[in-house]
């Protein structure tokens, strides 16, 4: 059987924990057939400073008519964008293709402290791309930028966070908080109701790329058909298992084990509620 087709829109992370490699990672983890159009490369350069380089709008657009005519997608998820440009070209790409299912991760900041997103950026996110969004899968602290720097000190302000984050268009809003303290909490907001997804906390450093895994595993869980829920289900389970066998390779924050899984056949208990 064919597996479902999945684009990921976003960064290159050279160090392969993050970004495109995360999310290609995950895809084939889950058995979805994963392609990419990168926007920029991350990569640190200890001579210039300059980590972030950033791709063409040619290479861009002509990346995701390569993708589009070879194989075709069932959904698209982006990651890092970087600039107003970008955002421009990728919201028009998506809606001269009509794709219906479009998992959006507004990436701003890396755990390394690369600027993912630029700050003159985030108003063309919130008008231009996140109206497309089937699900928009922010952590914290893009939730509070997104809401104009609103303090989220705990559960209720995620839920309130995620209620008025869906008057900017996305269907559905998952505000993931795993910066809180005690378990790892997330609230989901579909415009009538609450759920809450609750797992252990994994006491570890090496969580490098969880976003992008998690956001990931969405949108595959996504294109193979699963409900929002189910795919945000499966999802936190999936990365949950994958931090728990994350990895220190060097004194760097580590990578999460996309294998995990699948290799060592456990999937945690995620607590769901309705709120
Ligand atoms: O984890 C967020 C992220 C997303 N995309 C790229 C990154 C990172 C973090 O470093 O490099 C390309």
């Amino acid at each position: 059987m064919k597996p479902p087709r999945l684009l990921t829109i976003a960064g290159s992370a050279a160090g392969g924990s993050a970004g495109i490699q995360a999310d290609l990672k995950t895809f084939q983890e889950l058995n979805v057939y994963g392609m990419s159009v990168i926007t920029a490369i991350v990569a640190r350069n200890p001579d210039t400073g300059k980590n972030v380089h950033a791709q063409t709008m040619d290479a861009i657009e002509a990346q995701f008519s390569t993708a589009k005519k070879q194989v075709g997608f069932d959904g698209v998820k982006t990651g890092m964008l970087f600039s107003i440009e970008v955002i421009e070209k990728v919201a028009q790409l998506l809606q001269q293709t009509d794709v219906k299912k479009v998992i959006v991760d507004p990436v701003m900041v890396g755990k390394l402290d690369s600027k993912l997103l630029k700050d003159d950026a985030i108003e063309a996110l919130k008008t231009k791309l996140l109206p497309l969004a089937t699900i928009i899968t922010p952590n914290m602290p893009e939730a509070s930028i997104l809401l104009g720097g609103r303090v989220l000190n705990n559960v209720e302000d995620l839920k309130q966070a995620a209620i008025d984050l869906h008057d900017l268009g996305p269907k559905y809003v998952l505000v993931k908080g795993g910066r809180l303290e005690g378990p790892a909490v997330d609230v989901l907001y579909d415009g009538h109701q609450l759920t809450i997804f609750e797992a252990p906390r994994i006491d570890t450093i090496n969580t490098s790329g969880a976003g992008c895994t998690y956001s990931a595993a969405i949108a595959a869980n996504v294109v193979k058909g699963k409900s929002i829920h189910e795919a945000v289900l499966l999802s936190k389970s999936f990365v949950t298992t994958a931090i728990e066998h994350g990895f220190t390779y060097t004194e760097m924050v580590g990578p999460t084990y996309h294998a995990a899984e699948r290799l060592k056949g456990e999937a945690h208990a995620i607590t769901v509620r309705h709120v």
